[in-house]
């Protein structure tokens, strides 16, 4: 168990909003203890806890708000 710190591309954001609601929904999302979202560099840096959460767990919470997130 060890947590990660991790940069992410997002896709599909058109405003600083897209942006505030992903992190928010993220950081409800267990297993994830610290995420920032920016809209301008459409990138987020998210910190989890890798034995609860993983790239595809983060991806998964992303994609029901139908937006894309990779690691970058
Ligand atoms: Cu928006």
């Amino acid at each position: 168990m060890a947590i990660i710190k991790k940069k992410y591309n997002v896709e599909g954001m058109h405003c600083g909003a897209c942006a505030t609601g992903i992190q928010m929904y993220l950081s409800n999302t267990d297993g994830v203890k610290n995420v920032s979202v920016d809209y301008n560099s459409k990138k987020a840096e998210v910190e989890y806890d890798d034995a609860k959460i993983s790239d595809e767990g983060i991806a998964k919470a992303v994609s029901e708000l139908g937006y894309t997130i990779k690691p970058e």
